[in-house]
C-alpha cells in the first residue's frame, strides 16, 4: 500500500483541475498578450480563473492579485520591495517576523539585515503560537513591515492574524501574511483581517506546482521584482502561465467548496489518528489540536530520530516528513521544536503527518500499524531512549517550569 501523508509539502493535482488545464498545452497555446484568435481563446478562461481566485480570498475587485511562480517568489517580492521603498530611502529601518516563518521569509529577512535593516524575530509560546500582543511590544515608528504566517507549515499552528492585522492598522504599519498553509484549511478573508499583502501557492491546495500569487491591497504598490512587459499590469512581467492560472482558479474554487469537509471530516480523522498515536508511550504534540489546521500533526516519539522513523515508514510505502520539506536534507532539529525550547533529543524526533481530502481511513489504519511496529523496533535499539530520564514526558520541563 502507498500512503501519502505529506500534504503540507505538496498535494496531488485534483483530476478536475488537471482536466481544465489540459487544453492549454497542445490546443490553446496562444500567448494571451498577442493580438489574434490564438490569444483570445485564452482570455475568458483566464478571466474566470482570476474571478475564482479573488472570490476564494474575498478580495474586492479594486485590489490586485498578481500571479507569481510560487509562494517563495511572492514572499521575496514583498521583502525586496520593502527594501527599495523604505530601507534604501531611509524612511524606515525595521521589520518584524516570527521565528518560525518559512525559509523563504527568514532568508529574505536575513538578507535585508545584510543591507542594514533591523529584524525582530518574534518568539512563539510553548503552544507553538505567536501572541499578538508581542507584535505591539516591538512595533516602533521605524517599522516598515510585519510579516506573520497565517498557519505554520510544521505544526499547523494557526496564528492570530486578524488581531495582528488590527494592531498593524492602528500603528499604520504594513502587514503581510504567508497564507500558504491556510487556503482550503481554514476560512480566510483579506478584508476583515486587515491584510495588505497575502501569499499563496497552488500546489498546496491540489493545484499545479510552479504557480502562486501575491494579493496586494489597493494603494499598497510594490516595486516589481521582474521588470519587463506589461503583463499583470506591469507588476510582474513575463508571459502568463495560462494553464497554471486556469488550474489555480479551479483548485481555489474546489478548496473553498471542500472547506467544510476539511474542517469536519478531515479534522475528525486526524483527531482519531492522533489519539491513537498519543497512546504510544512518551509521545508529544506541541500545539493543541483546536489551535491547528485540521490536517496537520507534528508528533515527537521520544528516543527515535525523525529520519529513522521516516525510513521505516518509507519502506512500508508511507510518505511523511520531519518538518518542512525544503529543510529536510540538512538533518537539523525541527525548527519549531527548537523554538519552543524542547531538549535536543526531543527536537530531533518530530514527525509531521499532513492529511488531505484524499486521505482515507484505511490509509490511516495501515499507517498506525506501521508506526507501532517502527516504534518498537527503533526504541529497542535507541540508546537515548534507554537512558531517558523517568517521567520526562515532554522534554520541556527544564525550560518552561
Ligand atoms: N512548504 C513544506 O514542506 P513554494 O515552494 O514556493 O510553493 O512554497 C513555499 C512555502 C512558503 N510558505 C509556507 C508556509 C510553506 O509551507 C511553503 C512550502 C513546504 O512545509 C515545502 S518547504
Amino acid at each position: 500500500m502507498k500512503v501519502y501523508l505529506d500534504n503540507n509539502a505538496t498535494t496531488l493535482v485534483d483530476p478536475h483541475v488537471f482536466e481544465q488545464m489540459e487544453p492549454f498545452f497542445v490546443q490553446k497555446y496562444g500567448n494571451p498578450n498577442s493580438l489574434h484568435l490564438f490569444a483570445s481563446e485564452t482570455h475568458q478562461p483566464l478571466k474566470t480563473a482570476m474571478e475564482k481566485i479573488y472570490a476564494g480570498i474575498h478580495a474586492p475587485r479594486e485590489d490586485s492579485v498578481v500571479i507569481t511562480s510560487c509562494a517563495t517568489e511572492s514572499n521575496n517580492w514583498v521583502f525586496k520591495s520593502i527594501y527599495f521603498e523604505y530601507i534604501l530611502t531611509g524612511r524606515k529601518n525595521h521589520i518584524i517576523i516570527s521565528e518560525v516563518e518559512h525559509p523563504s521569509i527568514i532568508s529574505g529577512a536575513k538578507f535585508l539585515e545584510t543591507l542594514g535593516c533591523r529584524v525582530t524575530y518574534l518568539p512563539i509560546n510553548k503552544e507553538g503560537i505567536i501572541e499578538a500582543s508581542t507584535v505591539r511590544d516591538y512595533i516602533t515608528n521605524k517599522t516598515a513591515l510585519v510579516s506573520i504566517m497565517m498557519a505554520n507549515n510544521e505544526t499547523g499552528a494557526i496564528f492570530p492574524v486578524q488581531e495582528i492585522g488590527e494592531i498593524c492598522k492602528e500603528f499604520n504599519v504594513l502587514f503581510h501574511t504567508d497564507a500558504v498553509q491556510a487556503i482550503g484549511k481554514i476560512p480566510l478573508d483579506v478584508q476583515s483581517f486587515n491584510i495588505d499583502y497575502l501569499t499563496f501557492s497552488a500546489h498546496k491546495f491540489h493545484g499545479p506546482k510552479g504557480i502562486g500569487a501575491l494579493y496586494i491591497k489597493k494603494g499598497r504598490e510594490l516595486t516589481p521584482l521582474f521588470h519587463g512587459g506589461s503583463q499583470m499590469g506591469g507588476h510582474r512581467s513575463g508571459t502568463l502561465n495560462v494553464a497554471g492560472i486556469v488550474g489555480m482558479g479551479k483548485a481555489m474554487e474546489q478548496a473553498i467548496d471542500s472547506l467544510d469537509y476539511e474542517m469536519c471530516e478531515i479534522r475528525e480523522m486526524r483527531d482519531a489518528f492522533e489519539d491513537k498515536l498519543l497512546k504510544i508511550k512518551d509521545t508529544f504534540v506541541v500545539t493543541p489540536r483546536e489551535k491547528r489546521t485540521p490536517n496537520t500533526i507534528l508528533i515527537s516519539f521520544r528516543g527515535i530520530e525523525g529520519e529513522s522513523m521516516l525510513w521505516d515508514l518509507n519502506r512500508s510505502g508511507i510518505g511523511a516528513s520531519t518538518g518542512s520539506a525544503c529543510a529536510s536534507e540538512d538533518l537539523e532539529a525541527n525548527s519549531v521544536m527548537e523554538a519552543i525550547g524542547a531538549d535536543d533529543d526531543l527536537a530531533h524526533t518530530a514527525i509531521r503527518f499532513s492529511l488531505s481530502r484524499y486521505t482515507t481511513q484505511e490509509e490511516l489504519d495501515y499507517t498506525l500499524g506501521v508506526v507501532l511496529e517502527a516504534v518498537d523496533r527503533l526504541r529497542a535499539i535507541s540508546s537515548s531512549y534507554a537512558y531517558a530520564p523517568e517521567g520526562h514526558e515532554s522534554g520541556l520541563d527544564s525550560h518552561h517550569h
